[in-house]
């Protein structure tokens, strides 16, 4: 836990959040700021500042969020496809330095990023 990430306090329900799941490893929970009408973030309650800070000692966690993500978009009605998104540092612009993993859907096609 980080006393100051913003993330770790939301996680510790010192700030509010519209969360949607929650197991002893991960809490998902509604985007502050949502990009489309569905946006939910995914991230692991170790505090870990970003995916490059990533190593083999978290293959279990990580696998354990990926297996995540179908069920919980599934259940926020992404019912044709989402997207999903890691911004990494500040190239990959990364505003939370807590690791999180953004899900994205909406009504439409959602339009190409690259
Ligand atoms: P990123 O740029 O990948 O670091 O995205 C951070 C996201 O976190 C951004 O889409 C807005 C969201 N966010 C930031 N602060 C809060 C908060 O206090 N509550 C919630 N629910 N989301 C937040």
């Amino acid at each position: 836990m980080d006393e100051d990430c913003i993330f770790c306090r939301i996680i510790r329900k010192e700030i509010p959040a519209g969360i949607i799941h929650e197991d002893e490893d991960t809490l998902a929970f509604l985007d502050i700021h949502p990009v489309a009408p569905i946006h939910f973030l995914l991230i692991p309650k170790l505090h870990i500042g970003a995916l490059s800070e990533i190593d083999s000692n978290h293959q279990q966690l990580m696998g354990k969020m990926m297996c995540l993500i179908p069920g919980l978009a599934a259940a926020q009605g992404c019912n044709d496809g989402f997207r999903t998104i890691i911004n990494t540092g500040r190239v990959g612009g990364q505003e939370v330095a807590h690791l999180h993993i953004h899900i994205i859907s909406g009504n439409d096609r959602l339009p190409a990023m690259i």
